[in-house]
């Protein structure tokens, strides 16, 4: 699968994202159509060392086994010892010139607010870009003010073509608006870590989204 169609249904999570144990969560994702995966093991009382190794390494094995994409938030290390596919950064991470040198041509996502901030990265050798977020989200401590769909928008009206997925607060009811600003797909942490079950539908909305859009 090429990375534009891979970013369909990007699932990013990490252990308190989830209710129940991030491996059931991710095998049930999965098996509902998720077609790409990134480990963001953050927040208070976040794995850390031995633990969260093993937990990535369960993780990926369970991509692996789906033949999905396995990205890692961050930490360029971690992804280089266990091979992953990809290391997704944000604006406040390492330079982006600098992960790209280290990892060669894995996959590199990078997380971008704006059109200046998208052309910078697609400039520096983002691969695809996590553009949020979209909607209002408490799942991230951090989050820089909703930029909305539009940001989308407008970045497509700027001629950037990178693979790009939105983020932050969506869910099944919302999808359809993300698609049609221009994304290439949905990246969600809430709505599929707190109800897994709930994957195949989110699938279908974007798969529907995208078949309008031809
Ligand atoms: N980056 C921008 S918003 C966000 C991240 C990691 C959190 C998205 O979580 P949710 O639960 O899908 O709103
Ligand atoms: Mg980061």
């Amino acid at each position: 699968m090429n990375l534009r169609d891979s970013l369909k249904l990007y699932l990013v999570m990490g252990s308190k994202d989830c209710e129940t144990s991030s491996a059931r969560v991710l095998e049930e994702a999965l098996s509902g159509g998720v077609t790409m995966f990134q480990f963001r093991e953050k927040g208070i009382r976040c794995l850390k060392g031995k633990p969260m190794i093993e937990l990535a390494l369960e993780l990926q094995q369970l991509c692996q086994r789906h033949s999905v994409p396995f990205i890692i938030n961050d930490d360029v290390e971690l992804a280089l010892s266990l091979n992953a596919d990809g290391v997704h950064i944000g604006q406040e991470d390492e330079s982006i010139g600098v992960v790209r040198k280290k990892i060669g041509d894995k996959i590199l996502g990078v997380s971008a607010h704006n059109v200046r901030e998208a052309k910078l990265a697609l400039e520096s050798g983002a691969d695809y870009l996590g553009v949020g977020p979209m909607f209002h989200t408490t799942t991230k401590d951090d989050c820089r003010i909703v930029q909305g769909p539009k940001v989308i928008e407008s970045m497509r009206a700027e001629g950037i073509r990178l693979p790009l997925v939105g983020i932050g607060g969506i869910h099944y009811g919302n999808v359809q608006e993300i698609m049609e600003a221009g994304a290439d797909g949905v990246a969600i942490i809430s709505a599929i870590s707190k109800q897994p079950e709930q994957t195949h539908k989110i699938f279908q909305n974007v798969q529907n989204s995208l078949l309008q859009s031809m």
